[in-house]
């Protein structure tokens, strides 16, 4: 399969690669527009969907590493968080996506790393589980991103482990599949913090995998696609949700792979470059990534290989030695 910048040239077989590069450079050039990294407050977010896209494509050096790491420092608060903007007050969320941004410009150096792992820690609750901020909603969402954060700064030790598994195991459902919170329906974006969480705990064990791996096959429609959950429609983000999830317990082959790299490219925008979350959609830069990391995940098009767990390219966690055993 060819991949190609030409407009003659079928979208729905070939991989705009080089479109989707323009596609995300350009964004940071829309300063002060609508899609200015989908939305100010989550601009932290934002360039870490962008930037590992291109890292994807091999394209990271277009970007300009100074520039966004003096913007990425500036929005460290007193207390050790990062706000999704200068002026934002700190989250999880955020400060996730600016570990894994300084992971990726490889200046993890640049950090004050005690101060963002006792921001961290001070986020689990008694019964194990976390919250986002200083609003206190729990989430496994929370759960995943805290003990993400924590192994890439290599400070797991410092929270309880058992607790957060506890936890966790107490958001699974009779179906095989996580929620948000105990009781709550399941949903494939919890199920890969669910997931993630416990394969980066060693405790992938305690998973149904016969069971969640039936739910998650179960998400692909007839048109290739997959949703989040029962009669729900398809969507180019579950591309990531749904795959990575099948792909750390090792049932990727429970989907049909070659009709999912096609619904995957019929959301391509084959005149902007970007991909939509449905075919004939505007294209974001969220779905972009989500789209690419699917297409990644399952090994096409001559991708740089992402893991299905922490979200980042597999080279660059071998760089700092952390064990992928769900990477075989
Ligand atoms: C490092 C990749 C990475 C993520 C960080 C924030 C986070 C951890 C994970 C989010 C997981 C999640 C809950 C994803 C689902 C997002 C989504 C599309 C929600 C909408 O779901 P529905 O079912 O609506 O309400 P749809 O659009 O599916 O009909
Ligand atoms: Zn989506």
């Amino acid at each position: 399969m060819t991949t190609t910048n030409s407009n003659e040239v079928d979208h729905t077989t070939n991989m705009l690669k080089d479109k989707h590069v323009e596609y995300i450079i350009n964004l940071d050039k829309k300063e002060k527009s609508f899609e200015y990294w989908v939305t100010e407050h989550l601009r932290m977010n934002g360039l870490y969907w962008g930037l590992t896209a291109l890292n994807l494509m091999n394209s990271i050096d277009k970007m300009n590493k100074q520039e966004l790491i003096d913007w990425l420092l500036s929005c460290q608060k007193p207390n050790g968080g990062f706000g999704g903007n200068t002026h934002h007050d700190d989250h999880l969320l955020s400060t996730l996506s600016a570990i894994q941004i300084l992971v990726q410009f490889d200046s993890l150096d640049k950090l004050d790393i005690d101060s963002v792992v006792n921001y961290i820690v001070k986020l689990q609750q008694e019964d194990g589980s976390f919250i986002g901020d200083q609003y206190g909603e729990v989430d496994t969402r929370f759960s995943f991103v805290a003990i993400l954060a924590l192994s890439l700064l290599g400070h797991l030790d410092k929270i309880n482990q058992d607790k957060a598994v506890e936890f966790i195991n107490k958001c699974k459902n009779f179906d095989g599949g996580y929620g948000s919170i105990p009781g709550a329906e399941s949903h494939a974006g919890q199920i890969y913090t669910c997931v993630g969480a416990l394969a980066i705990l060693n405790r992938l064990d305690t998973i149904d995998i016969d069971n969640l791996g039936w739910w998650l096959c179960e998400r692909q429609l007839p048109n290739g696609g997959l949703n989040g959950r029962p009669e729900k429609s398809s969507d180019v983000c579950y591309s990531w949700w749904v795959v990575s999830s099948l792909s750390t317990i090792d049932r990727l082959d429970w989907i049909d792979n070659d009709k999912l790299k096609t619904y995957i490219l019929k959301c391509q925008d084959n005149e902007t470059g970007g991909v939509a979350d449905k075919p004939g959609d505007m294209p974001d830069v969220f779905h972009t990534f989500f789209g690419i990391a699917g297409l990644s995940l399952m090994g096409y098009f001559d991708l740089e290989h992402i893991d299905p767990v922490y979200a980042l390219p597999t080279k660059l966690l071998d760089k700092l030695n952390i064990n992928l055993p769900w990477n075989k």
